[in-house]
């Protein structure tokens, strides 16, 4: 196999697979090299499995035509393919959201008695904002209110979802003119399986506007209600320091590493790993005490509430049993690889699946129950301690690189915290754009992905790009954590990478360039923030008028499609580092990159190189400025750096 520091950027993942490959495991980027070469017809999206006539590939016939056996052209089957990644996506992030408001529901009941509410004020906010009774209403029954307004809305048959109302009127007005309006969360998905059934909706425009339709009930739904939910149940997170990379594990402590997405158990682990009963049991093993760490969004959700470590991203969640030093891997559902079933037998650590919905070969099953939460969180605990007699000491080979930073942020807090503790206010980041000392903000989010090697490169040499030319970044899911393993999260960043107006407001407030808020889910509240720049005054009445952009560098999953689409349908110019799989139609990739532009005021982009990427960013930041008649930046735009 190939040469690990080609392979992937940290130091700490290059050792891990130099274990893994001493252990003969196999990790996704062996399985990647097995793979090669990768289908072209799947990459350009031009293959269809529909129905069973097929399958057809839309390929140049005799005359000139690409066509299935159905007579669906390559636009057609580019159109619907696109349509089903987002249908999972949405259908991922939603189910979340939806998981969580049930457990907020028992919560509410009284059934869930291990959660309670963490934060007041938010529950009032957000039941104000469903239009429920909160004036002389005891929190408990807000909590009820709530969660019957918000478990409806995944239901709901008509009218539009609540929570598109925090939009700026404008930004609403365009979605209703054109016709993307989500009315309810799980309609919108199922329409989307409807829709692409053998002999239905076969004009690709049609189809791409009902992706964008489903894409916004994801962020502006789905994700939402998980996010605001989580938040009022778990607590509102606030900035805090904390650890990441494999260096998190312990030699001489019970490892339990949490992997997935749903912070409801993750956070009972927490819990009960604090327990002294716990504690005084894993003492009794021969241990010196409990490590917990994680993986993924799991590990960005206890990471920003409690500062538990995060031991990395989606490719290092191999990597992480590879230490030998992992007593149990505990997961939930989304971005969990069914090769860490073979990956833990290779040592004695214990794979526990815990959700009826994602079980993996070979693991043990735990399952969840949100009225006995505390309780089946020490039963896992427990299962983790009892395995660490069994962790062979000439097996363990943790690597010893870890690096802090600060995460936690939100859209409540950060920017307020901008404006002080006294005057909450986006006020200073809405001036430090229009002064010029700031560009504007960027989201880099998403995955990781073994197209892009070294893994991490993509999203590291995008956001060193952006900090020096005086872009504020915002970041979740694995993105957040590959960053945060080069150091662009600890507050020092600032001095060392940001340009001198980003790095003038880094100083004053005692930020980072680069802030972390949060999982996937949490891409929400970069919609929020949005909001609120526009709710401030001074950079125009739509979210498509602000001077900010995103980027998936290294995306792969389906969720990122969804993130992306509703990300682009809400204004902002988005750019992917892999292109979406419709290079097999012209005019599928001329809708997202040119036309959506006129009916949505954002357009798709596609750019490999991260510094490029990064330049069109900056470029359209420039232009939104100009158009904004704002001051000129104070400090010189800098030439494109070379890689680092
Ligand atoms: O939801 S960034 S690899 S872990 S999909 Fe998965 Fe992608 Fe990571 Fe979180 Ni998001």
């Amino acid at each position: 196999m190939g040469d690990n520091a080609e392979r992937m950027r940290d130091v700490a993942s290059q050792q891990a697979l130099g274990a893994a490959e001493a252990a003969e495991m196999l990790t996704a980027l062996d399985r990647w090299e097995l793979q090669q070469p990768q289908c072209r017809f799947g990459k350009q999206g031009i293959c269809c499995r529909l129905c069973s006539m097929g399958p057809c590939r839309a390929i140049t016939t005799s005359k000139g035509e690409k066509i299935g056996v159905c007579g669906a052209t390559a636009d057609t089957i580019v159109a619907r393919n696109l349509l089903r990644m987002i249908a999972g996506g949405a259908a991922a992030h939603s189910d979340h959201g939806r998981d969580v408001a049930h457990t907020f529901m028992l919560m509410a009941e009284g059934k869930a008695k291990d959660y309670g509410i963490k934060d007041e004020v938010k529950l009032r906010q957000v039941a104000a904002e469903y239009g429920v009774e909160t004036e002389g209403k005891s929190s408990g029954e807000i909590a009820l209110g709530l969660a019957e307004r918000a478990l409806a809305e995944f239901g709901q048959q008509g009218g539009e979802l609540k929570l598109m109302a925090r939009a700026p009127e404008p930004r609403q007005e365009v979605w209703r003119k054109a016709g993307v309006m989500p009315r309810g969360i799980d309609r919108e998905i199922v329409e989307c399986m409807h829709r692409t059934h053998i002999g239905v909706d076969a004009d690709y425009r049609n189809i791409l506007r009902h992706g964008i339709r489903t894409a916004l009930s994801d962020g502006w739904g789905g994700s939402m209600i998980g996010t605001d939910l989580q938040d009022v149940m778990l607590g509102s997170p606030v900035p805090i320091r904390a650890k990441v990379n494999l260096g998190v594990l312990s030699e001489d402590k019970v490892n339990i590493v949490v992997h997935g997405h749903e912070p409801i158990l993750s956070e009972m682990i927490v819990e009960a790993s604090r327990e002294p009963e716990l504690l005084k049991l894993a003492e009794e093993k021969g241990a010196k005490g409990i490590q917990l760490s994680g993986i993924c969004c799991t590990a960005n959700e206890i990471l920003m509430r409690q500062g538990i470590p995060s031991a990395g991203h989606f490719l290092q969640q191999e990597l992480a049993l590879a230490t030998g030093a992992v007593e149990a891997m505990v997961v939930d559902v989304q971005c969990l690889m069914p090769g860490l079933g073979e990956a833990a037998k290779c040592f004695h650590s214990e794979l526990i699946t815990t959700s009826p919905k994602g079980r993996i070969p070979g693991a043990r099953h735990i399952e969840f129950d949100e009225e006995r939460a505390l309780e089946v969180a020490r039963e896992i605990v427990s299962a983790a301690i009892e395995k660490f007699p069994e962790r062979k000491k000439e097996s363990v080979n943790i690597p010893e690189h870890t690096m802090d930073l600060v995460a936690g942020f939100t859209a409540e807090y950060v920017f307020r915290m901008l404006g002080g503790r006294f005057r909450p206010s986006y006020r200073p980041l809405n001036n430090g754009i229009i002064e010029g000392r700031l560009r504007g903000v960027a989201g880099v989010v998403g995955c990781c992905n073994p197209n892009v090697q070294p893994v991490d490169y993509g999203h590291v040499e995008m956001v060193k790009e952006l900090i020096r030319n005086d872009v504020l970044v915002v970041q979740t899911g694995c993105s957040a954590i590959a960053c945060a393993k080069e150091g662009l999260l600890a507050p020092e960043a600032a001095r060392e990478y940001a340009g001198r107006g980003l790095q003038e407001i880094c100083e004053a407030v005692g930020i980072p360039p680069v802030l972390h808020v949060g999982s996937c889910v949490d891409n929400s509240r970069i919609l929020v923030a949005c909001c609120e720049m526009v709710n401030e005054g001074g950079l125009g009445e739509d979210i498509s008028e602000l001077p900010v952009a995103g980027a998936a560098p290294e995306w792969m999953s389906e969720k990122a499609v969804s993130i992306g689409m509703y990300v682009v349908a809400s204004g902002i110019f988005t750019v992917f580092g892999a292109p979406l799989p419709v290079e097999g139609s012209q005019a599928v990739y001329d809708y997202l990159t040119k036309e959506m532009e006129e009916e949505v005021g954002a357009r798709w982009a596609f750019e490999k190189d991260p510094i490029a990427a990064a330049r069109m960013m900056i470029e359209h930041m420039n232009e939104k400025r100009a158009a904004l008649k704002l001051r000129p930046m104070m400090y010189e735009e800098k030439e494109p750096a070379a890689a680092s």
